[in-house]
């Protein structure tokens, strides 16, 4: 059955405005940043962003042609996803961290459906900095569009059918100064 929206949940304000300002401190130093090269048509080129992958042990993930080995959890991240379970009621093994340094960064059209993440994935993205534009489109039909703002401390859940017929983007925000942290709540499974 196709659907005609993602299946979505934002609680627009997850994390109290003090305590977003105090993670986002914590991520930007005691996070490993690294800016990864990424294969576009064969061609490598450097990801216009910071990326950092966390998690269990087991949780190891492929990542649009990068194999990305879990470094062990920090506090910060074991306080966020220890909330986040709390709260919703489903369990993360692993996260993704995307860096966007000023509104130069971003990250293209893409979905969530990696053999490691099963069918029908839930996935909690929580944001902390600069508010960013948050798109969805159809996969088969680009003109379904969908956009939200994802601002500090924010957590959008992403279920269902969403991974399986909708994309989503970060696009380029020009006049954006300030920089922007997502995380990503990911259960991986081992590949058979
Ligand atoms: O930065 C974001 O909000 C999006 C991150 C994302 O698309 C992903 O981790 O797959």
């Amino acid at each position: 059955m196709k659907i005609d929206q993602p299946e979505i949940d934002l609680i627009s304000a997850f994390f109290p405005s003090e305590e977003s300002d105090q993670l986002m401190a914590a991520l930007k130093t005691d996070v490993e940043w690294r800016q990864e090269p990424i294969l576009i048509y064969g061609k490598k080129v450097m990801q216009p962003r910071l990326t950092a992958w966390y998690g269990d042990e087991n949780a190891s993930y492929r990542y649009s042609g990068i194999e990305m080995k879990p470094l062990p959890w920090i506090p910060a991240l074991t306080l966020i996803r220890n909330r986040i379970q709390q709260q919703t009621g489903f369990e993360f093994n692993s996260v993704l961290l995307n860096q966007y340094r000023d509104g130069k960064d971003s990250m293209g059209w893409h979905r969530d459906n990696e053999p490691e993440l099963g069918n029908s994935p839930v996935i909690a993205s929580v944001s902390f900095g600069a508010s960013r534009r948050f798109l969805f489109r159809k996969y088969c039909e680009h003109d379904q569009k969908m956009e939200i703002m994802l601002g500090h401390g924010s957590l959008l859940i992403m279920k269902g059918e969403t991974q399986t017929y909708w994309e989503h983007s970060i696009p380029k925000m020009m006049r954006v100064t300030d920089a922007r942290i997502n995380l990503t709540f990911r259960w991986v499974r081992g590949r058979a």
